[in-house]
């Protein structure tokens, strides 16, 4: 029987997450995880690259575990864990950061974007984020990374170091794909279309919160900046209205072109409402689902516990394979 191929992806617990992290990432892994051997992690070490309220990290970390569930992720079928629970990230981190330069670093679009918008804290962890991405993901043999368009960069550092340490000490780790979703890769914000939607964004409106309740959701999408031209066309002189048909259509399972005619007579007051009906009755069921678990630790503790159970056995395999290829001396048992 021919080997199933491995699927690894991470989410940062760094707020409650946005349609964008939704559409771009969380909603194709439960169709996914029933071709691939899935691997999901809730990526609590990268968080700490921007300063964290220790509490409200820690809350993020089971909204984020209990969100994953309440999106399909079945831990009969995949493993589910927390990336701190499991040290071989940090460990392997260590040993890439060996063969990593600060050159090729300080490059990244995200280390770039992220030291403007967190002046006072551009720390070395910040610059190490994509090497502790690598680790992530060559622990444990993955071919393919499904994620947005925001991490095609990183991913592809990921894949050049992975060839750096093979050709450097033999062959240990698998050189992984990226699978980038065909559509809404890349959603924008709600109030600045120009600039991709994220969960950390100082403005609320900019942002469709999984977390938000159907009025907010129509709110916020009444408030979006568009323009005064009045078509409802893709268009890349138009990145407000672009960005809502692309989030409809993708809510929706629709194709540009029909949700351009769907909304061929139709005025910006009317689309704009239409959009905000159709993405709250998809992200309703789903919060509704997460505060259920949500409620239930025990079973989320028992989850994760066994999640990196099964995670460590993996990761370790290939950490010590690292470990003896770069000259370390096993320790003795
Ligand atoms: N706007 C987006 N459109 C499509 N996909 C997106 N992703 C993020 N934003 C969009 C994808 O979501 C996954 C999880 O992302 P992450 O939380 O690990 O990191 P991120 O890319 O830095 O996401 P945010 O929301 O922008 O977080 P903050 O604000 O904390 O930096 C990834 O697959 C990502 O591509």
């Amino acid at each position: 029987m021919e080997e199933r191929k491995v699927l690894f992806s991470a989410i940062q617990p760094s707020g409650i997450l946005t349609i964008g992290n939704y559409l771009g990432a969380l909603r194709n892994f439960k169709k996914l995880q029933n071709d691939y051997d899935s691997i999901f992690s809730v990526a609590d070490l990268h968080t700490l690259t921007v300063r964290q309220d220790p509490a409200v990290l820690r809350k993020n970390v089971y909204e984020l575990a209990a969100l994953y569930l309440a999106c399909g992720i079945d831990p009969q079928k995949s493993i589910l864990f927390v990336q701190s629970h499991v040290s071989a990230h940090a460990e392997l981190t260590w040993i890439l950061n060996t063969i990593c330069y600060p050159g090729e670093l300080s490059r990244m679009t995200q280390f770039k974007e992220k030291s403007k918008s967190h002046e006072d804290n551009i720390n070395m962890g910040l610059m190490d984020y994509p090497v502790l991405m690598a680790s992530d993901i060559l622990l444990y043999q993955t071919d393919i990374v499904p994620v947005g368009a925001d991490q095609k960069q990183h991913l592809e550092l990921s894949r050049d170091i992975a060839i750096r340490f093979n050709n450097r000490f033999g062959d240990v780790f698998k050189v992984p794909d990226g699978y980038i979703p065909k559509t809404a890769a890349r959603v924008m914000s709600l109030q600045e279309p120009s600039k991709k939607m994220s969960k950390s964004d100082a403005n609320f409106n900019a942002f469709i919160s999984m977390d938000d309740d159907p009025d907010t959701v129509r709110r916020k999408f009444k408030r979006a900046v568009t323009d005064s031209d009045n078509r409802i066309i893709f268009s890349e002189d138009k990145p407000g209205i672009s960005n809502l048909l692309t989030i409809y259509s993708a809510v929706c399972d629709k194709t540009i072109e029909d949700a351009e005619k769907e909304f061929e007579n139709c005025g910006y007051g009317d689309f704009k409402s239409k959009v905000g009906d159709a993405v709250a009755a998809v992200i309703e069921p789903i919060r509704q689902e997460k505060n259920k678990l949500l409620a239930s630790k025990d079973y989320l503790d028992y989850v994760l516990k066994d999640g990196a159970y099964k995670a460590e056995k993996i990761a370790y395999k290939t950490l010590f394979k690292v470990y003896k290829k770069v000259g370390l001396v096993p320790r003795k048992r």
